[in-house]
């Protein structure tokens, strides 16, 4: 992390990986967002996946769901209900890079699915995809629009490695957050709460307690805003007034001016084609796109292709 953030932060335009959202305080501050009126993200997923469970389910024939970034694990239960409906359900894995959440996450689960097995993996979905060895017979989950905080240009090795961890044949469920109207985006993430802003400002409490650092949250504001060219939501924090920062554990001191900004999360928003546009030579095609009446969001159903198997 002290290497990372040395490095990140010296930037010209200067950001913090966004994984460093979840501590425990960032995980709950998440999960209230999610109940906001104005992140329309959650809710929208959860109904559409609850009409679309039994055709993704007969799609793949699973016997195993494994959930990148499970959170809560709130939205696979859809799938375990069905799943086990239909008396295939055997094993489910969770992997999260926040190890409170994921434990709490696997006991709830195995708790009210006695008959399966459940394991939970703390790890990062961008660098550790490999412990996830290939058995068939697995549907593979990454819900949210959490592939949206993925640079764009970082999506396809993203999906190649995901790939390896499915044998030809095997399905990949993807939550994406689609390209809308500025006012709604924006709106998701400038709520009137101010919830979003304690999220993006934890950032640095977070830097804080694991690196040594001095941020002084209240002189830093939240900034959030769609860039069209890119579609992406970009969320920023901004420096109230010139303050300086030591973060011993990096090995850094920041000058920072008034107004001076530290990027803290991407946020892409897709269309169909630029989403299937990320998939080109990943070992993933993409096979059934599902979306909500207004469409906000969809679900991708990807496939493992015969590509780039013996790599
Ligand atoms: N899947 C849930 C949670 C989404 S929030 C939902 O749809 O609501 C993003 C989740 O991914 C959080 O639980 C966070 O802890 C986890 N996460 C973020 N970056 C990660 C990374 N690099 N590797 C593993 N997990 C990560
Ligand atoms: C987890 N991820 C998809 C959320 C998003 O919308 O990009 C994180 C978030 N950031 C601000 N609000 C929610």
């Amino acid at each position: 992390m002290a290497a990372e953030i040395g490095k990140s932060l010296r930037a010209p335009l200067p950001w913090i990986p966004s994984k460093y959202f979840y501590d425990d305080r960032g995980s709950v501050l998440f999960e209230e967002i999610t109940r906001l009126p104005e992140y329309y993200q959650t809710r929208t997923e959860e109904a559409l996946l609850e009409a679309v469970a039994e055709p993704i389910l007969a799609a793949g024939r699973p016997r195993e769901l494994v959930e990148l970034g499970s959170g809560t694990g709130r939205k696979i239960r859809i799938l375990l209900d069905s799943l086990q409906k239909m008396g295939r359900l055997q094993s489910c894995v969770l992997l999260d890079i926040n190890e409170l959440v994921l434990n709490q996450s696997v006991q709830r689960l195995q708790a009210a699915y006695p008959q399966a097995d459940f394991r939970g993996v703390r790890a990062d979905f961008v660098d550790d995809l490999e412990c996830l060895n290939p058995r068939g017979a697995r549907l593979l989950l990454f819900f949210g629009g959490t592939v949206g905080n993925l640079h764009p240009r970082d999506v396809p090795g993203f999906f190649r490695r995901a790939s390896h961890a499915l044998v030809p044949g095997d399905t990949f469920l993807v939550g994406v957050d689609l390209v809308k109207d500025r006012a709604r985006l924006e709106a998701a993430y400038n709520d009137s709460a101010g919830l979003t802003a304690r999220f993006n400002l934890n950032i640095l409490r977070v830097l804080n307690e694991k690196l040594c650092a001095d941020f002084d949250l209240a002189a830093f504001e939240h900034v959030a805003f769609y860039d069209v060219e890119n579609a992406w939501i970009e969320m920023r924090l901004r420096a109230r007034r010139p303050s300086r920062v030591r973060i011993p554990l990096a090995g850094l001191s920041l000058q920072l001016e008034r107004g001076k900004e530290i990027r803290t999360e991407l946020s892409c928003k897709y269309t169909r084609e630029s989403f299937t546009g990320r998939l080109e030579a990943t070992g993933l095609r993409l096979e059934r796109w599902f979306t909500d009446p207004e469409e906000l969001f969809a679900l991708a159903l990807l496939r493992r292709t015969e590509e780039g198997r013996w790599r």
